[in-house]
C-alpha cells in the first residue's frame, strides 16, 4: 500500500498462515486474538490480561516461539483449545501488516476459507459510510518481499467483489489486476499455488505441513469475519 494511501478499510492477507490461523480461531470460539508485532508489548499485555484466560500464540520463520502455547499452525486452533480464550498473538509477517494499517478506520482480515464472507461484508458497505472504492487489500509477503500465496487470495477476493458487483467495483490497480488473473490460474488448484509459493517451499523444509496447506487453501468454508475492534483487537463478526 503507498504509504500516502488512506483508505477507509483496509483487508489484511496471511494465507501462509497468520490470517487463516485468525478466521479459525475465532471461528472456534475465541474471544479475540490481539495481535502484536513486538514481543515485549506481547508479553507486557499478556501478563496483564486478567479478563479470560488466555494462550500465546505465534510464530518466527515458521517455528513456534519459546515459552508459546501454540505455533501459528490453523488446525491447532481447535474449539477445545481456544474456546473463550484471548489469544495473544505475533507473528514474522501477518501481525506487522495488521499493526501498519492498526489507524485504518475499519480493519477485516482475509484468508481463502473466509474469502467469501470478507466480500459480502466488503459489498453490502457496512458500517454505511465505507466505500467500497476505498479499501486497501494488503497482502503481508514475507520480510518486506513479495510473496505469491497473499497475491493469490487478494486475487481471490478482487474476483468475487468483481462478480458480486461488476459495474460498481473497479479494479483500479495494476497489482491487483494481476492478482485476479493469478487467480484465474490457480483457482482449480490453490493448493499446488501455496506448495509452489517461496514460504510454502520453507514449510515443507521445515516438515510435514500437509494439513495446513490443506486448511489454508480451503476456499469459502468460514462464515467468520476477523473484525479490528480496539487497535490490534480482532473479534468474530
Ligand atoms: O509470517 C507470518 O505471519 C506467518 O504466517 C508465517 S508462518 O506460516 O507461520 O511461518
Amino acid at each position: 500500500m503507498p504509504a500516502d494511501c488512506q483508505p477507509e478499510a483496509a483487508v489484511v492477507i496471511d494465507v501462509l498462515r497468520a490470517t487463516t490461523t485468525i478466521a479459525w480461531a475465532l471461528h472456534n470460539g475465541a474471544e479475540a486474538v490481539e495481535a502484536f508485532a513486538d514481543l515485549q508489548h506481547l508479553n507486557a499485555a499478556a501478563e496483564a490480561w486478567t479478563a479470560s484466560p488466555r494462550l500465546l500464540l505465534g510464530e518466527r520463520g515458521g517455528q513456534m516461539l519459546a515459552g508459546f502455547d501454540l505455533g501459528n499452525s490453523p488446525v491447532a486452533v481447535v474449539p477445545e483449545t481456544v474456546g473463550g480464550k484471548r489469544l495473544f498473538m505475533s507473528t514474522t509477517n501477518g501481525t506487522r501488516a495488521l499493526d501498519r494499517v492498526r489507524d485504518v478506520p475499519l480493519l477485516l482480515t482475509a484468508a481463502l476459507p473466509n474469502r467469501e464472507a470478507v466480500a459480502q461484508r466488503l459489498q453490502s458497505k457496512q458500517p454505511e459510510t465505507v466505500a467500497i472504492e476505498t479499501v486497501a487489500i494488503v497482502g503481508s509477503g514475507w520480510e518486506g518481499a513479495y510473496s505469491l500465496e497473499d497475491s493469490l487470495a487478494a486475487g481471490a477476493l478482487g474476483a468475487r467483489l468483481k462478480d458480486l458487483d461488476p459495474e460498481g467495483v473497479v479494479i483500479a490497480n495494476d497489482e491487483l489486476t494481476a492478482a485476479i488473473a493469478l487467480w484465474d490460474q490457480w483457482k482449480e488448484n490453490p493448493e499446488g499455488c501455496l506448495r509452489t509459493a517461496s514460504h510454502g517451499q520453507r514449510l515443507i523444509r521445515l516438515g510435514d505441513h500437509d494439513a495446513d496447506f490443506r486448511c489454508c487453501a480451503g476456499l469459502d468454508q468460514l462464515s467468520v469475519v476477523p473484525t479490528q475492534v480496539e487497535p490490534g483487537v480482532l473479534k468474530a463478526a
